[in-house]
């Protein structure tokens, strides 16, 4: 038998891509299936419906049936050996439910090898549809949450986060109310990646250990449902069928959940034993797209901003996420999504070249010239005050304020903050906004790192920055200044890549693991570095991290000033 291959998928909004690779974590086959180019017969944009008048996102389940024909199909035509693969798992978009039918189990274990899935299960479902991520239509499910285990810090305390809209709990609660008879006559509840790995499976899969966490309703400290919170979405029907629909968790992110079911055997030639690993979220598999140890964090600078770390530490607060580790007991993944970002700063961006009228409107030049050139926190002598300022063309989340700006000056000496004038000159705000975006990741990752060493402040170990913003040199200089990083700042290149990497090495780890052997071991033995990472900045500066320190005192108070002052506490 030649050497083994393991397949990742990635479920995400807008494709579904299947990424094969080899025990040396080497990619040997790719495929990519768009929902809206690629397609027919299902009314989306972006890969969902939108129903405005009640804030609802939704995307056809049957889509991602035809999906899965189509890239299953291609891997074929590319020539892929499937009596290879010894591995499959996957990465789904988080919170997204699919409700089951009652015949399901059936249908899934009596599929027909000369049949496409789209064909066979299209009717598997009591619902055709699943919520998405971005559907905000819960805000009532959402603060009766909030409100039953006493108040938003207790449901974190409980569920790792405070109540979201996309968070499948309110959302199974919504559906509940909104379709009583379907939830009736629903058999299981999944998510998007247990739903993956059901197909595959042939009956209906577990839900995964870190994606249960995107629900409301899984107790992480006690490793179990929380049953008050389940009473609450079970509503006045049954909190044991609830308990039924959504099934068991197995604690082992690694676990064989049993043989690919013969319909892909037959009709595509996998090997019988086959294994099915549990599919788990897009951003936990994100965090398995590289062996990032305790203490490292990943920064993605897209559209909007999100901050992934692995840590030992369980501390939760309403405006942050703590997951289950998809592979390592004893780890978290702590998680920041917020809706700003890269529109902020290209904002910035814009109004630095309409001053210097230059002609292409999306160089980074200037704004990358003027960053460097504004001493941090544009304070000249240490007499001068801080600049600090908050920038949201976007209301935000983490915090919960409105769209709009805010500056400051920070007197740190006497912890005094004075609101000043809008009308600052853009070039002084490139570095400004930089590192108001850089100062909140620290502001809220704090408690979590570590020292490195005698006399080293707290710290990450490694920051690795991904995304659009990643490539920008004096973003990662004023990341490595702000967050620290003791080994230095990072570019991770897997392109976007990363979830469908971090589930295929999740499939290579849990076939190849042996006895008690970590994911990070394991994946850190056969990762080549220099293949994906480039070191593109200085981490910890002594000097200029401690001044940074007395900065983020002034940003939290900042931020409390505004929030009183915006009434949104
Ligand atoms: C995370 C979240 C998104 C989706 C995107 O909480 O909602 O990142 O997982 O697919």
């Amino acid at each position: 038998m030649q050497d083994p291959l393991y397949i990742g998928f990635d479920l995400s909004t807008q494709q579904l891509k299947g990424l094969v690779v080899n025990s040396e974590l080497k990619v040997v086959y790719l495929s990519k299936f768009d929902f809206d180019a690629d397609s027919t017969g299902f009314p989306i944009k972006k890969g969902v419906i939108t129903n405005e008048a009640e804030h609802e996102v939704y995307a056809p389940v049957a889509l991602w049936l035809q999906a899965l024909d189509s890239v299953l199909d291609d891997l074929k035509n590319q020539g892929l050996d499937f009596a290879r693969v010894k591995g499959i798992s996957g990465a789904g978009q988080q919170h997204g439910s699919v409700y089951w039918g009652q015949d399901a189990e059936q249908l899934l274990q009596d599929l027909d090898p000369r049949k496409t899935l789209e064909s066979q299960l299209s009717g598997a479902f009591s619902h055709p549809y699943s919520p998405n991520w971005q559907d905000s239509s819960t805000q009532k499910e959402c603060d009766e949450f909030d409100a039953f285990l006493g108040s938003a810090d207790h449901l974190a305390q409980a569920t790792g986060s405070k109540a979201h809209h996309r968070f499948t709990g309110p959302q199974i609660l919504r559906f509940h109310r909104k379709h009583p008879e379907v939830y009736n006559r629903t058999s299981r509840i999944s998510l998007v990646s247990s739903f993956l790995a059901s197909l595959f499976l042939g009956r209906i899969a577990p839900l995964d250990i870190s994606d249960v966490c995107g629900m409301n309703l899984w107790n992480i400290q006690q490793g179990t449902y929380d049953e008050t919170l389940l009473s609450l979405c079970a509503g006045p029907s049954n909190t044991n069928d609830l308990k039924r629909k959504l099934g068991a968790v197995p604690s082992d992110g690694g676990i064989n959940l049993g043989p690919i079911t013969p319909y892909y055997t037959n009709r595509y030639g996998f090997s019988p034993n086959c294994a099915i690993i549990p599919a788990t979220g897009d951003n936990p598999a994100t965090i398995l797209a590289l062996p990032l140890r305790a203490s490292d964090a990943m920064v993605s600078l897209g559209t909007s901003t999100t901050f992934l770390m692995s840590t030992p530490s369980y501390k939760p607060t309403p405006a942050t996420h703590f997951f289950n580790h998809p592979t390592t007991p004893g780890l978290y993944m702590f998680m920041l999504c917020y809706k700003n970002g890269g529109l902020a700063r290209e904002h910035i961006r814009d109004a630095i070249n309409t001053s210097l009228t230059t002609t292409d409107k999306s160089t980074w030049t200037a704004f990358d010239t003027a960053t460097l050139q504004t001493p941090p926190l544009n304070q000249p002598t240490d007499s001068d005050p801080m600049k600090l300022g908050l920038f949201f063309p976007r209301p935000e989340i983490v915090p919960n304020l409105r769209a709009g700006q805010w500056r400051f000056d920070y007197h740190a000496a006497e912890g005094r903050l004075q609101e000043t004038d809008a009308a600052a000159n853009p070039t002084d705000e490139a570095r400004a906004i930089v590192e108001s975006q850089l100062l909140s990741l620290r502001l809220r990752s704090r408690g979590l790192t570590t020292s490195p060493g005698p006399g080293i402040p707290a710290q990450p170990r490694r920051v690795y920055l991904v995304g659009g913003g990643s490539k920008n040199k004096a973003i990662a200089k004023v990341a490595g200044e702000i967050l620290g990083g003791s080994d230095g700042v990072y570019k991770l290149e897997i392109g976007d890549n990363a979830c469908a990497l971090g589930a295929a090495y999740k499939a290579v780890w849990a076939l190849e693991r042996k006895e008690g052997q970590t994911f990070e071991d394991l994946i850190g033995q056969r990762w080549r570095e220099e293949d994906f990472v480039e070191k593109i900045a200085d981490g910890y500066q002594k000097g200029v991290f401690e001044r940074y320190g007395v900065a983020v005192e002034g940003f939290e108070k900042m931020e409390l000033q505004v929030l009183e002052q915006e009434g949104a506490r």
